[in-house]
């Protein structure tokens, strides 16, 4: 397979860490910004699977290359799987300040002694336009940290302690998250597939 790759997102960090995980293996992966395209459809979904569709699909007739969509949250044990799936639009309520959201998330925690916590990513792959879409899941099973800790990665990383290996991920370089991510392990299963 051509090893030209699409990204459908308009998170950076995302952006950021498929880079980093993929030019290794020799991918080069590009942004709807890259190609000058804009691309922001609604998240209608009621799943992972469903809104990381979309995203792909609101690109796949627009580019020339086969398209990969990453959906993602932090799934809250004691909250009820809270934020979830609205984990970004969650952090829209509060202006997008992760400093704030990440305290307001420690706050609802005060005094809780379940910290069980994970990440989740769903990564659909559209190879062509008419092609079923393929879906890659990964979770990365972690905790809640007590206190916010460091400033790496992006979004809820700064209260997420990771339990295999021992990590938080505020603190992690950048190597570290991406070796054992939630993104990293549905990656890992996209490569495969890719290398079949
Ligand atoms: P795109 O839809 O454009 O890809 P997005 O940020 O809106 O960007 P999602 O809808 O998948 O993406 O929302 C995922 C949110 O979950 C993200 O904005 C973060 O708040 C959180 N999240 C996902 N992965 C994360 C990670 O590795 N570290 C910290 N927070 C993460």
């Amino acid at each position: 397979m051509n090893k030209e790759i699409v990204l459908a997102t308009n998170n950076g960090n995302k952006l950021r860490e498929y880079r980093e995980m993929l030019s290794p293996r020799g991918y080069v992966v590009y942004s709807p910004g890259d190609l000058n395209i804009d691309s922001d459809p609604e998240e209608t979904g009621a799943t992972y699977r469903e809104n990381a569709f979309l995203k792909a699909k609101a690109l796949i007739d627009k580019v020339n290359w086969p398209v990969i969509a990453d959906d993602s949250g932090l799934e809250i044990e004691a909250l009820g799987g809270f934020p979830g799936l609205h984990s970004a639009r969650y952090a829209a309520t509060l202006g997008g300040d992760y400093k704030k959201v990440c305290a307001t998330v420690l706050r609802k925690l005060a005094g809780e002694k379940n910290r069980r916590a994970a990440f989740l990513c769903t990564i659909c792959l559209l190879e062509r336009k008419d092609a079923k879409p393929l879906y890659f899941e990964g979770v990365c099973p972690g905790a809640i940290t007590d206190s916010y800790k460091g400033d790496g990665g992006f979004g809820y990383d700064p209260i997420f302690h990771c339990v295999d290996p021992d990590l938080d991920f505020g603190t992690a370089r950048e190597k570290e998250k991406n070796a054992v991510s939630h993104r990293a392990r549905a990656l890992r299963k996209l490569l495969v597939y890719l290398s079949i």
